[in-house]
């Protein structure tokens, strides 16, 4: 199990992130200083049997380096500003004959280009002295207790051996994880190559169940042809999130990953997947009938959602924001649902009805469309970086951002729903990116979505 690293992204581009980092942080007061960690090994039994690592997103994106454990230090100073990485000096010839070799302080400095690289065993020694010069310190708080104790424990060590020092260090500790979200909100053009390729795969996948599915086969088969591609096509060996594979009534519970129930001929089923390509999430949303042919009341709620979700994709330009897209979405849906009569009332007052949060769900739209349209994607598939304005008002889209457009309809048995539309539940999503000018583009374009193009893809391998 030698561990290898492919270089999609040049180590040219995480110092460059690292020097734009260390130029924000380099604003606190006085001589500034961050911690960042990768996440640690998992073990799945207790004893020694791990978790596949997957490296912490804000450490990725400034390193590039996968070694779980390791820790990266930003320092500015008097002196300039420096990266020092906490790595693994090297294995004994044992352990490397089980694990491989580890790429060393030697290799990281050489290789991936920070100023200084130490064993992780000194890093308790090291950092207290490093605190001792620092006056603010930027860490991502609240995320990992481990962590925090020990960080917290360099802050009271440097504290308590500074008394040499005119004033106190560390006397400031910012948020570290709101400067990185927001570097990461914006896709640079070598991330938005990943999303795209990420993008790629998981259509590709969905193309792969699509001819697959047959009735009678099990929702979790399905899924395995999906996470086959995935992995085929050099996907990590993880899929971005867990599949939802949801025949029939399953597709109108919202997050269902049982993924165990036979599909039907007759009905339609509902996949929700992504591949994750060098840490980077896919995230598609497809929705197909098991023996593939729609019946008249599945396509008529299919259309409605699919309008629903072009609409929300033409709103993704600059200056509009989550709150257009899930606006136009709720009317069309709005507005279809009353023609099919599945909604009983007056559309403005449905719409009015449920744009307030205060009314129950079940007084509008929001019985049939409960969640919002979209989510930031990235190396999360629900990628950081705020919603919001400092007023509250919603973020206007800038060029570079990646986000998912994903209306639904989902129609549980109710006696006031005529029974032809009984257990249906449709999600259209795609990820789209925010051009600096003109059209959205959709990553995820390979996956067909209509009704003519996933009946041709099904008919053609059976
Ligand atoms: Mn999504």
């Amino acid at each position: 199990m030698t561990k290898r690293r492919r270089l999609m992204i040049k180590n040219s581009v995480y110092k460059k992130r690292r020097a734009r980092l260390l130029k924000k942080i380099s604003k606190g007061k006085g001589n500034s200083i961050a911690v960042i960690a990768n996440a640690e090994i998992c073990l799945r039994n207790g004893r020694d049997n791990e978790y596949p690592a997957r490296a912490d997103s804000n450490f990725w994106y400034l390193t590039g380096f996968s070694e779980p454990g390791a820790v990266l230090v930003l320092a500015a100073d008097g002196e300039g500003s420096r990266s020092v990485i906490f790595c693994q000096e090297s294995v004994d010839f044992v352990k490397a004959a089980f694990d491989g070799d580890v790429i060393g302080t030697v290799g990281a400095k050489k290789r991936f280009g920070f100023d200084t690289a130490l064993s992780i065993d000194t890093i308790d020694a090291v950092m207290p002295k490093m605190f001792c010069e620092s006056d603010t310190l930027y860490y991502h708080m609240g995320q990992r207790s481990d962590l925090d104790r020990r960080v917290m424990s360099w802050v009271g060590e440097a504290k308590s051996a500074s008394y040499r020092r005119g004033a106190p260090p560390i006397t400031a500790i910012e948020d570290l994880d709101v400067l990185l979200s927001e570097m990461r909100l914006i896709k640079s053009p070598e991330e938005i190559g990943l999303l795209t390729r990420a993008g790629h795969f998981t259509g590709g996948g969905i193309i792969k169940a699509m001819q697959s599915c047959r009735p009678g086969m099990m929702e979790y088969q399905l899924e395995a042809k999906i996470h086959e591609w995935f992995r085929y096509h050099g996907c990590g060996g993880m899929p971005a999130f867990s599949a939802i594979v949801a025949g029939g009534a399953n597709a109108t519970t919202l997050h269902y990953v049982d993924n165990n129930c036979l599909l039907k001929d007759g009905d339609l089923v509902l996949t929700d997947v992504g591949g994750e390509f060098e840490l980077y999430s896919g995230d598609i949303s497809r929705t197909f009938p098991v023996n593939g042919k729609f019946s008249e009341a599945q396509k008529r709620v299919y259309q409605i959602v699919l309008l629903a979700q072009k609409a929300a994709i033409q709103k993704v330009v600059v200056g509009n924001s989550l709150a257009d897209c899930y606006a136009v979405a709720a009317r069309i849906i709005t507005e279809g649902l009353a023609d099919l009569k599945i909604l009983d009332g007056d559309v403005e007052e449905l719409i009015a009805l449920g744009m307030d949060s205060k009314n129950p769900p079940e007084a509008s739209y929001k019985k049939f469309f409960m969640h919002r349209t979209g989510h930031w994607l990235g190396l999360d598939t629900h990628d950081v970086g705020s919603y919001f304005n400092s007023d509250g008002t919603h973020r206007a889209f800038e060029a570079g951002m990646v986000l998912t457009a994903e209306p639904g309809i989902y129609i549980k048995p109710a006696p006031d729903v005529p029974e032809e539309y009984w257990n249906i539940g449709i999600r259209i999503e795609d990820d789209v990116l925010v051009e600096k000018f003109g059209e959205p583009f959709v990553l995820t374009s390979d996956a067909p979505k209509e009704i003519a193009d996933i009946e041709e893809v099904m008919s053609f391998h059976r």
